[in-house]
């Protein structure tokens, strides 16, 4: 099965955005992924909508929109998408998701749903008819450089599992947080589908996205 590559672009150079998205459509990476955080659900403020809809004018690369807020139903309106885009919530952001994961899916692109670490992914049993993409979180939400956590391969396989139980083998599974070669063989080997790169795999000090991407690539296959 196909795999993907979605660049965390919060660990990019904020001060030279153009240039790194030019960097990251060369590389081929399929998605931009956005992280959107509140102060509230999570400890930390980082990009906003803004900022998306600025994107959305200079690329072409489908957006994978991670919104770590409380009552995302709030700002679904916000954010100009196209069909090929992904707007993901958490589970634990709101008390109707359901409602939420519909507005997305009236909204015209895809669904994603993300969990915490802590959160089980049997609670998802009676909503995949709504997901799109399941994001597995492999750290605590709010900030990059963390370390995975010990139960993140478990989680994936697991999702991964109940997902063929339930005949939802067409929902990808995402992992975000700490994504560097060595977790990203292992997260893969459990059958990640799509990985978040920042800072532990693509915005390298000593190599460039291009070659970065390359080695991501051949080494979680290898
Ligand atoms: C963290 C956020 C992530 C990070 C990404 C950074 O809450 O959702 O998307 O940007 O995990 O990657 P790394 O390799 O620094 O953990
Ligand atoms: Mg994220």
């Amino acid at each position: 099965m196909k795999k993907y590559l979605s660049a965390s672009l919060m660990c990019a150079d904020l001060t030279n955005l153009i240039d790194s998205i030019k960097d990251l459509e060369k590389a081929g990476i399929d998605y931009l992924h956005i992280d959107i955080m509140d102060g509230s659900f999570v400890p930390n403020i980082t990009l906003g909508f803004d900022l998306i809809n600025a994107i959305k004018k200079v690329t072409d690369i489908p957006l994978d929109i991670h919104m770590m807020v409380n009552e995302p139903s709030k700002f679904i309106d916000r954010m100009n998408l196209s069909g090929n885009d992904i707007l993901c919530v958490h589970y634990e952001s709101e008390i109707h998701i359901h409602r939420v994961l519909e507005m997305i899916k009236n909204k015209g692109c895809k669904a994603g749903l993300a969990l915490n670490p802590g959160t089980p992914v049997d609670n998802i049993k009676h909503l995949t008819e709504y997901i799109d993409m399941l994001l597995v979180m492999t750290v605590s939400p709010g900030f990059a450089g963390q370390k995975m956590f010990l139960g993140a391969e478990k989680k994936v396989a697991e999702a991964k599992a109940l997902l063929k139980e339930w005949n939802c083998e067409n929902m990808l599974v995402e992992v975000d947080g700490n994504v560097s070669l060595e977790n990203g063989r292992k997260l893969c080997r459990c059958g990640a589908d799509i990985f978040v790169l920042g800072t532990s795999a693509l915005f390298l000090k000593d190599k460039s996205i291009t070659k970065a991407a390359e080695d991501f690539t051949k080494y979680i296959l290898g």
